[in-house]
């Protein structure tokens, strides 16, 4: 059987890469090739660069927001009725369950409509220069953008910044990861027939250290958006620094659950659950240490324990699957290999943890740690897999200080009764995100982004639209009076 080929998308045509170059994309459920990918060549990202320059100074796409946003809009009610397919091929690109799929591929559309009105109604600045004069500022695009997105949400995490970056007028060259390209061809295929003008978003597949690090480094383009792995995060970060191009990166994390004694349990062994387990535990925001009142620490982790128990196991296209494969081979390694680190370090594994019997594919049963120190290696580095933390706390200064004894700061979330305990822990938590009483749930308009390790910028709301677009100020002389600085007169004017 010839498998399915997927190719670049460069200034409006699927086109293979320039030396006709594959990759194999593997199943996670199955361990068996799926697809070949094209694998693109630092050749390909100059075609898709130069593409995006020429759409640029083409046409009134880039200067005008009336000419985008009802392409956004129809793009948005397209990309609506695309979502159950997406969902069954994204799914099985990335081993995630079809009904999580589904809920999340749901919103997509959202940003493109949000980000369409944000557009059509933002307002400029006029600002008081002093008489005589008008001073006023213009929003441009930025030109070239380049996005390198992950393999987790390949979809939703384009999205956040392809919406914003589409909105301002900009040209894109999008690196998908290797590991789950496919579905954002679907995507460049339904910008094209919403009307999307050739060369403004162009695809260009590959590995990171090929095309991602030649997009990266590359002068032409003007701003480099990431969600990845902090490492990666620095590296891209710094190759932009070198072409003062700007940077927004969303990293690794380490979020904390933190259940307050007056929470409501069920809800919060249920909310810890979600905020672990959804995507199999590969999430930046998963909520992977768990922070439970020493009076309620053993009581709450058997609760905790029993409920992963009870995690369906199985094929992602199966609806009735909760746990499905890792995406790789390497990420279920890694899981592993912390799930050794914590038994060797003194914790105590609670459940799971191991590779299911007969499984062909990434799997692992989801893991649950008790007995943990905050001092411990899995209990502060990334694993970015299906393994729970549990550690006790004495009190809510002590909470608070463990929740921010990390090098992360991206998410967290906070379970009490109490609104005054709510707010006050939220202010004091290091991280960009808070949740009271939820985790996972995002917006359009709610920023989204990271403190410490855990990244720069933010994507979301209108600060993410502004972050694609750069500031002219116009200076404009009203005054009728003659002006010459050389009259050959040695009076003091004013010049500034
Ligand atoms: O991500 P990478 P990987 C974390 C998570 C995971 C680890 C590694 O801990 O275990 O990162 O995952 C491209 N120049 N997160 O290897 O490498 C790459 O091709 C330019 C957290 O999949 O960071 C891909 O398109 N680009 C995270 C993108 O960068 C480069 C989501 C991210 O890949 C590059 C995923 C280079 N030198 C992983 N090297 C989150 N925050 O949600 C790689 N890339």
């Amino acid at each position: 059987m010839s498998l399915p080929h997927y190719d670049h998308f460069i200034d409006g045509e699927f086109v293979p890469a320039s030396d006709g170059a594959y990759f194999d994309l593997i199943d996670p459920a199955t361990a068996e090739v799926s697809a070949k990918v094209a694998a693109g060549t630092a050749e390909d990202i100059d075609r898709a660069i130069r593409a995006g320059e020429r759409a640029q100074k083409e046409g009134d796409w880039a200067r005008e927001a009336r000419v985008r946003v009802p392409v956004l809009r129809r793009f948005a009610s397209a990309l609506r009725d695309a979502v159950p397919r997406l969902a069954e091929k994204e799914s099985a690109t990335t081993g995630r369950p079809v009904r999580e799929m589904k809920a999340q591929l749901g919103r997509l559309a959202d940003w493109y409509d949000y980000f369409a009105s944000v557009a059509e109604t933002i307002e400029g600045g006029v600002l008081p220069f002093g008489p005589g004069y008008l001073d006023y500022t213009l929003r441009e695009p930025l030109g070239v953008v380049a996005l390198l997105t992950p393999w987790n949400h390949p979809l939703l995490i384009l999205t956040k910044k392809l919406s914003a970056a589409l909105a301002a007028g900009n040209s894109i060259v999008i690196k998908p990861s290797e590991l789950a390209p496919i579905t954002i061809n679907d995507l460049a295929q339904l910008l094209r027939d919403a009307g999307v003008p050739k060369g403004i978003v162009n695809v260009v597949h590959g590995l990171g250290r090929v095309t991602g690090k030649a997009l990266a480094e590359d002068p032409r383009v003007a701003k480099v958006d990431l969600t990845g792995g902090t490492p990666t995060g620095k590296a891209v970060a710094a190759a932009a620094g070198q072409n003062l191009a700007r940077v927004t990166a969303e990293l690794g994390g380490k979020g904390t659950v933190i259940v307050f004694p007056d929470a409501d349990e069920d809800e919060a062994v249920n909310g810890a659950v979600f905020a672990s387990f959804i995507a199999t535990g590969q999430t930046c925001v998963q909520g992977a240490r768990v922070l439970v009142h020493e009076s309620r620490y053993e009581a709450f982790l058997e609760r905790l324990a029993d409920k992963v128990s009870r995690l369906r196991l199985g094929p992602p296209s199966d609806v009735s699957t909760d746990i499905g494969p890792m995406v790789s081979e390497g990420q279920r390694g890694r899981v592993l290999d912390y799930v050794r680190i914590g038994v060797e370090e003194g914790a105590r594994l609670v459940h799971g943890g191991v590779v299911p019997e007969g499984a062909k594919g990434w799997y692992v049963v989801p893991a649950v740690f008790g007995g943990v120190r905050p001092e411990m290696r899995i209990a502060r580095e990334e694993i970015f897999g299906p393994l729970v933390v549990v550690m006790p706390y004495r009190d809510e200064e002590d909470a608070i200080r463990i929740a921010n004894d990390t090098e992360f700061g991206l998410a967290m979330s906070v379970w009490t009764r109490d609104v005054l305990r709510a707010h006050r822990v939220a202010a004091r938590l290091e991280c960009g995100i808070v949740w009271v009483n939820d985790h996972h749930r995002i917006d359009p308009a709610s920023p989204w982004g990271g403190y410490k390790q855990s990244g720069i910028g933010s994507e979301n709301g209108v600060d993410a639209y502004r972050g694609y677009t750069r500031l002219k100020t116009v200076i404009v002389r009203t005054q009728e009076t003659k002006f010459d600085w050389f009259d050959g007169s040695d009076e003091v004017k004013r010049y500034s």
